[in-house]
This record gives C-alpha cells, sequence and structure tokens, in this order.
C-alpha cells in the first residue's frame, strides 16, 4: 500500500482536532470523496473527539502533554480516482498548536517534525475565524498604551498567547513548508490547503465572498504570500465542521434533531459542498499526479 503522510499545521485553537474528527466520520460513513478501507489503529483519540461533536459539542483542544505533543494515526483511505485494491495510507499527525506557535516564535523546529514536513507529501494549514487567540497587527500610533495594558494582562494569565500578529505566524509557518515540504519524497510541488475554519462563524456577506477574498482582506501579507511561492501549489479552503455553532441553542436543538452528515461544508472559490474530505482528497490528487 502507498502511504502518503499529510501533516496538520496551525497554532493553538485553530481547528484540526475538530477537523479531524469530522473528516473521519465523513471517510468511515462513505459520505465524501474518499472513503476508509480498514479500520485504523490508534483512532480512539479522533473517536473521542467525534463523540464530542455528535453530543453537540465541539472536541476540547489537545491536550499540551500528549507524547511529544501529538496524537497520529494512519488511515488507509481511497477514492473513485482510485484503484480500490491498492489504497493510500495517510498519517495524520495532530500536533497541539502550541507546537507551531513556538516554532514561529523561536524560528526553530524539533528535529522530529523536520523530519516529518520533509517525509509529507502535502499539508494542511488551519486558521480559525473568531478565535481569541488570534491577533491582529499593531497599530503603532495605539500601540504604545496596549502594550503596557498586555504586559499586565499576560502577567496575570498564562494562556499561550503571542504578540506576533496571525498574519505573520501564518507567513513563517508557510516559509517552514516552503523549505521544508516533501523535500524527501520526490514530489516536485507539494499541495498545501489553507483551510479557514469555523466558517460558520463569519457574517453572510464577507462569506459570499468566498475564502481567498476572507484571507486576502483579514491576512493580506499571507494571502500575498500565495501567489509568491513557486515551489507550493497553495488553495484556500473555508470548513465549518458542523456548519454552526453549538453556542447557538436553535443551531444545537437543530443539529442534535438530525443526522451529522447533514450538517458541515467546505467553500472552494464560491461553492459550498458537503463533502469534507476535499481538501485532503485535493491535497493527495497533487501528489498522484507528480
Ligand atoms: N463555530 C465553529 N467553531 C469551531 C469549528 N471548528 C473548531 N471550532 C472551535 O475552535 C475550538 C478549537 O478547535 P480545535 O479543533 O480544538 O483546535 P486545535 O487546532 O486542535 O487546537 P490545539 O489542540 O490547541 O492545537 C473548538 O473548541 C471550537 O470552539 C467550526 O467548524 N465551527
Ligand atoms: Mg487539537
Amino acid at each position: 500500500m502507498a502511504t502518503q503522510s499529510i501533516i496538520l499545521i496551525g497554532g493553538p485553537d485553530s481547528g484540526k482536532t475538530n477537523y479531524l474528527a469530522r473528516f473521519w466520520e465523513t471517510i468511515r460513513s462513505g459520505h465524501g470523496r474518499l472513503r476508509v478501507t480498514q479500520l485504523p489503529e490508534n483512532i480512539d483519540y479522533v473517536e473521542a473527539a467525534l463523540n464530542h461533536l455528535l453530543t453537540g459539542k465541539f472536541a476540547p483542544r489537545s491536550d499540551k502533554n500528549l507524547d511529544g505533543g501529538t496524537a497520529s494515526c494512519s488511515i488507509a483511505v481511497t477514492g473513485p480516482c482510485k484503484d480500490p485494491e491498492t489504497p493510500t495510507e495517510v498519517y495524520v499527525p495532530d500536533v497541539t498548536g502550541e507546537l507551531w506557535a513556538g516554532a514561529v516564535e523561536t524560528c526553530e523546529l524539533p528535529a522530529a517534525w523536520l523530519d516529518s514536513l520533509q517525509s509529507s507529501f502535502g499539508a494542511l494549514l488551519f486558521v480559525r475565524v473568531g478565535s481569541e487567540l488570534n491577533v491582529a497587527p499593531l497599530d503603532w500610533v495605539t500601540a504604545r498604551p496596549l502594550m503596557k495594558r498586555d504586559v499586565a494582562l499576560n502577567e496575570a494569565n498564562d494562556e499561550h498567547k503571542t504578540e506576533i500578529s496571525t498574519d505573520v505566524q501564518l507567513c513563517e509557518l508557510l516559509r517552514f513548508l516552503e523549505l521544508t515540504l516533501g523535500t524527501n519524497t520526490g514530489v516536485k510541488r507539494p499541495r498545501v490547503a489553507i483551510l479557514v475554519t469555523a466558517w460558520d462563524r463569519l457574517d453572510r456577506e464577507t462569506a459570499s465572498k468566498g475564502p481567498r477574498q476572507f484571507l486576502a482582506g483579514e491576512y493580506p501579507l499571507v494571502a500575498g504570500r500565495i501567489d509568491d511561492v513557486s515551489r507550493l501549489d497553495i488553495d484556500v479552503f473555508g470548513v465549518s465542521v458542523v456548519g454552526g455553532d453549538f453556542d447557538d441553542e436553535i443551531f444545537k436543538r437543530r443539529f442534535l434533531e438530525g443526522k451529522l452528515q447533514e450538517f458541515g461544508y467546505v467553500v472552494r472559490q464560491q461553492a459550498e459542498e458537503r463533502d469534507l474530505t476535499i481538501p485532503v482528497s485535493w491535497v493527495l490528487q497533487g501528489a498522484e499526479r507528480q
């Protein structure tokens, strides 16, 4: 069986684990382009995250004390354009976002993760709408009093909140990918799917413009980098794992009365599709063509 590793990258609270849980449900129930061919080992962690969704709660942030900061699973998948006899083994390590945040701050990546990036065929890069850990760029006119306040707040709060803007953090992660992704695989132009998660939290007008426009408005540096990075093939997807927010009681009731596969979607360009496997399938297709 061909083994292709895809790596999930993104700061803390960016939606990696919830996406992985929803992706797993889609391939297991056969409601997407990709399907699972055999029960993977180490899937308990993903099943536990999925159980949260099924009971009307988002899966909590990953345990920072996980072994090496990661929970990994290998899932054998096949799709319509593939021979079902030769599935692809997709290795998906779900690394706690603290690791990526630390790497951005120190410009250093632990050796094991450098190896993982080099042997991955593609990557999913996550950023979440409405995360309290998103950092807006500094406005230098008003920055001084705010910086004083933030120093006091940070002293009182041990949550990892960096001062580097999310836009710059994402550019740094893209730079890691540009330098390292797939260099040990023979894939000449690895694909990177940028997933804008919690897309359901956007107002209708912003959402209607599509994920690329959202990125250009909210994270202009990253949007600019996408066109400059020639070694990677990059596309942007909006993702909502259940199509709404469980904080909204009316939505939650509707969700609990329905079936999970009727909730959640992926937006590419301006089109919305129910199939939550689309970003992974797009990344895999890129690797198979080369
Ligand atoms: N409304 C909405 N919220 C979401 C969605 N996906 C994730 N969230 C929220 O984002 C939070 C963080 O998601 P996680 O999947 O735990 O993020 P993570 O990247 O795995 O975080 P770390 O484990 O800290 O690295 C969740 O607890 C939800 O509150 C979504 O599709 N819609
Ligand atoms: Mg997580």
